[in-house]
């Protein structure tokens, strides 16, 4: 078995983008690499931003983000809920490839268990993990010369070899765990929140939102003038995960939710526009420091939903949410800034995935992808500055015995809550099943679908779920 790591990545220089007339001249340093800043939110839907046409809901920022750069409508995650769709973002492979193919959460919490400190540290939300044969992004740019924090919801593990410091990241403050009360910072009663692998209460009682806008600002400010990859994976506008009953769904600042003074202050929908707003006001800070400091022109930026929209949440005019197969659960808001190289203000159709986000930022920043690792996506730049079309053809989804798959304009699902073949190219809604007109249709969906399935179960066996 090959385990590649940090020893075998090796870097080149793309050498058009980064020979400068003056060097080849023997003068001055080559231009600098161009900083990364990606953007997760957390089950916001695919209406619930002004400029993808939710007109209620006040997102200044990121629609000045749209209006920069592209905003794509056929943008899909590889999983229609948080954990496996984030370790894809930063592994650049299907959820069936790189070992989390599922939460790493404990059902307990639904049926009101709480947990002290020591059933806590053997249970299994605590002791899952994203494979450390996985190679994840940060590592690999830290090859090139990049710095690199997190700052807000890793996910992906909570013991030290899982947390970000171990995975490649020189900075990290959140939570580890998949959600937690926006104000103690605790899930089920837990202190989750860290900076490094430290466990810190320091600041309970402020809105998370906030805390991860402090210290993603706090990076941008000491890490401008190096090259610089900030990952802000907010936990806005999940539910809050705590053992109040009823439920609290989304937790927002008055302040925010004094802006929807239409809305029901206690609704779980004014409650969610207001988060997201406060996370917009965020973004609008990170969005001004690049302008600022002269960063924007040379700074990529990525925006989009980790899944479908939830509690609260507006995905017209996809069928279903967060935890379905059909295009509310993985079909998401995705907005690409890069001025300069993508069109300002123009709007991509093309069937993408958030597994070409890996390889795009490798090629555009000049850093070869890791020895030995296979990739599923590709180098979407192209695509996104209007030059070509997508080279994706295919997508595979599976969650435990949920299943899909989209082969050009066609779509599968075979799901608790509903199966069918539909045409999204007339019917994004997904209402018209052809699936008893188009048996052929059907069943070359199916092949397809299977012989992903095959592909996924003959790769090289990762963790935690998997028996090998
Ligand atoms: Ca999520």
């Amino acid at each position: 078995m090959r385990a590649p790591g940090f020893a075998r990545i090796t870097i080149i220089l793309a050498a058009a983008c980064w020979t400068s007339p003056e060097l080849r001249a023997g003068g001055a340093s080559p231009p600098r690499r161009p900083n990364v800043l990606v953007i997760v939110s957390d089950d916001q839907g695919y209406h619930d931003l002004g400029c993808y046409g939710g007109a209620e809901i006040k997102t200044p920022h990121l629609d000045r983000l749209a209006a920069g750069g592209v905003r794509l409508t056929s943008f899909y995650v590889t999983w229609p809920a948080c954990t496996p769709s984030r370790g894809s973002l930063l592994t650049g492979r299907y959820p069936q490839r790189n070992g989390t193919y599922d939460m790493f959460r404990n059902d307990l919490v639904d049926f009101d268990v709480k947990y002290d400190k020591h059933r806590y540290a053997v249970s299994p939300e605590m002791i899952g993990g994203m494979d450390v044969r996985e190679v994840l992004l940060p590592r690999v740019l830290k090859a090139g010369g990049y710095v690199s924090g997190i700052f807000g919801k890793w996910d992906l593990g909570q013991l030290r070899r899982f947390l970000p410091l171990q995975r490649g990241f020189d900075e990290f403050y959140g939570f580890a765990n998949t959600g937690i009360d926006y104000w103690t910072h605790e899930r089920y009663c837990v202190p989750s929140m860290r900076r490094g692998n430290e466990i810190t209460t320091r600041d309970k009682g402020t809105y998370a939102t906030h805390l991860f806008q402090r210290e993603a600002v706090r990076f941008l400010k000491v890490q401008k003038d190096r090259p610089f990859f900030l990952y802000v994976p907010f936990n806005a506008p999940h539910a809050a995960s705590n053992l109040d009953r009823p439920r609290p769904g989304v937790q927002a600042p008055d302040k925010y939710i004094r802006m929807y003074p239409e809305g029901d202050p206690k609704s779980h929908r004014t409650r969610f526009m207001a988060a997201v707003t406060c996370m917009d006001d965020a973004i609008g800070e990170m969005l001004d420091l690049l302008d600022r400091h002269k960063l924007s022109d040379n700074t990529i930026v990525i925006f989009f939903s980790d899944n479908g929209g939830g509690v609260g949440s507006d995905n017209a005019p996809l069928r279903g949410k967060k935890g379905w197969m059909f295009e509310g659960g993985i079909r998401v808001p995705c907005i690409v800034r890069w001025p300069g190289k993508i069109p300002a203000g123009t709007v991509c159709d093309e069937f993408l995935t958030s597994l070409e986000i890996f390889p795009t930022l490798l090629r555009a920043v000049g850093v070869k992808p890791p020895e030995g690792v296979v990739l599923d996506g590709f180098d979407m730049m192209p695509v996104l500055c209007g030059k070509g079309r997508s080279k994706r053809t295919e997508m595979f989804w599976q969650r435990r015995g949920d299943r899909a798959a989209r082969v050009g304009q066609f779509k599968w699902v075979d799901s608790q809550k509903g199966k069918g073949v539909f045409d999204l190219s007339t019917d994004i809604g997904e209402r018209n099943d052809l699936s008893k007109e188009r048996p052929e249709l059907l069943a070359r969906l199916q092949a397809r679908f299977a012989a992903w399935r095959k592909e996924m179960d003959a790769c090289e066996p990762r963790g935690p779920f998997k028996d090998f």
